[in-house]
C-alpha cells in the first residue's frame, strides 16, 4: 500500500477517494478537505471571531486543531454536562488540549451554573437525555459566542453524522429539519453563524488525524446515546458505505447541492420573529426561552447519579 502522493509506505487507504496516504500526506488531505468546505461554504472571512464547541471527543479536537493549522485563532467552549465519568474525562481531554496548546478554553458547568444537569434533566422531563442535552448545549453555545463577541460556532459534525441526520430526516421528510440542515447557518437575530468545517472528512479519519497528531481524545461514547436513532442509522449507512465507498458522500453532497434548495424557502435565517427571553435575553419565541423553562422545571430536582455505563440511581438532594 502506497501513498497516492509521494509512493512511500501509505498509513491509511481512504477508500471514497480510492486512495492510500503517508502520515504527512494525510494530515495535508485532512487540511485541505477543511479548507475546501470553509470556502465552498463561505463559513469564516478573515479576522472574524471563531468558538469551537469542544466536547474532548476526536471530532471537536481535530477541528480546533486543524483550524489552528489553517491559520485560524479560535477559542473553545466546553460545557460540562454532568453525565458521570464520561463528562469528568471529556473535560480532562478539552483542557489537557487546550494547555498544551496555549489556546483559550471557556467553560460552563450545567450543575454548577444552572442547578441541573443531563441525566436529572432526562429524568424530570421524561425525555430522552439527549433532548435536553441538545437545547442546553445550543443556547450555551448562542449565549457564549453573543457574551463573547463570536462571530461563527464551529462544530465538530463529521460527514457519517450528517449523513446519518440526513437519513432520519428523509426517512420521516421532516422538511423543517430539511431546509436547516446545511454546513453552515447565516446568523443574525441574536444568534451566531453555525458551521460544520470537517463535512469532508468521516469518522474514521477525524480519529486517525488524531492519533496521527498526538491528540489524545475520549474513545468512549456517550453513555446515554443508546436508544438515540441516529447510531442506528449510521451502522445501516456504514453497511451501505461498505458495500459500495462513497455513497455517504454522494448522499450528502448530492442533498446539498441537488435538493437542499428545495425545501429552503423562507428558512435560511435563525430567530426570526423572536423577542428577547424576560429572564435570560436569548431570542426566544415566548415570554420565557426553553432553557429557562428547563431550568425552573429541573433546578432542585433530586440529582440522578450514573453509576455505571447505562445505569442510573439517586443521591440525597444537595
Ligand atoms: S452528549 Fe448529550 Fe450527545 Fe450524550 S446526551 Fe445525547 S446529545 S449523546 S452529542
Ligand atoms: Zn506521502
Ligand atoms: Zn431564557
Amino acid at each position: 500500500m502506497k501513498c497516492r502522493v509521494c509512493r512511500e509506505p501509505a498509513v491509511i487507504d481512504v477508500r471514497r477517494h480510492n486512495a492510500n496516504f503517508c502520515v504527512e500526506h494525510f494530515l495535508e488531505q485532512c487540511r485541505r478537505q477543511v479548507q475546501k468546505a470553509i470556502d465552498a461554504f463561505d463559513m469564516v472571512q478573515p479576522g472574524e471571531r471563531v468558538l469551537v464547541a469542544v466536547s474532548g471527543g476526536k471530532d471537536s479536537l481535530a477541528l480546533w486543531d486543524l483550524l489552528v493549522e489553517l491559520g485560524h485563532r479560535p477559542d473553545g467552549l466546553y460545557i460540562g454536562l454532568g453525565i458521570g465519568d464520561y463528562s469528568d474525562v471529556s473535560g480532562r481531554h478539552a483542557r489537557a488540549f487546550a494547555g498544551a496548546k496555549g489556546l483559550t478554553l471557556h467553560e460552563v458547568d450545567l450543575r454548577e451554573d444552572h442547578g441541573f444537569d443531563v441525566p436529572t434533566a432526562a429524568a424530570v422531563t421524561r425525555r430522552v437525555p439527549c433532548s435536553a442535552c441538545g437545547l442546553s448545549k445550543r443556547h450555551l453555545f448562542d449565549r457564549a459566542a453573543r457574551q463573547g463577541g463570536y462571530d461563527v460556532v464551529m462544530t465538530g459534525h463529521n460527514l457519517d453524522d450528517e449523513a446519518a441526520v440526513l437519513f432520519g430526516n428523509v426517512l420521516r421528510w421532516q422538511t423543517e429539519y430539511l431546509a436547516r440542515q446545511l454546513p453552515v447557518l447565516a446568523g443574525g437575530n441574536g444568534f451566531p453563524r453555525k458551521a460544520k468545517p470537517l463535512v469532508r472528512l468521516s469518522e474514521r479519519e477525524t480519529a486517525a488525524y488524531c492519533v496521527l497528531r498526538g491528540i489524545d481524545y475520549l474513545v468512549d461514547e456517550c453513555p446515554m446515546a443508546a436508544g438515540n436513532r441516529h447510531l442506528g442509522y449510521k451502522e445501516a449507512l456504514n453497511r451501505v458505505e461498505e458495500a459500495s465507498p462513497g455513497t455517504k458522500h454522494d448522499f450528502y453532497f448530492g442533498f446539498l447541492e441537488r435538493a437542499a434548495a428545495l425545501f429552503r424557502e423562507g428558512s435560511g435565517d435563525q430567530g426570526q420573529g423572536l423577542q428577547p427571553c424576560s429572564r435570560c435575553g436569548a431570542p426566544s419565541p415566548a415570554e420565557l426561552c426553553a432553557f429557562c423553562r428547563l431550568e425552573e422545571r429541573v433546578a432542585g430536582a433530586e440529582p440522578v447519579v450514573l453509576r455505571a455505563r447505562g445505569a442510573t440511581g439517586r443521591r440525597a438532594a444537595r
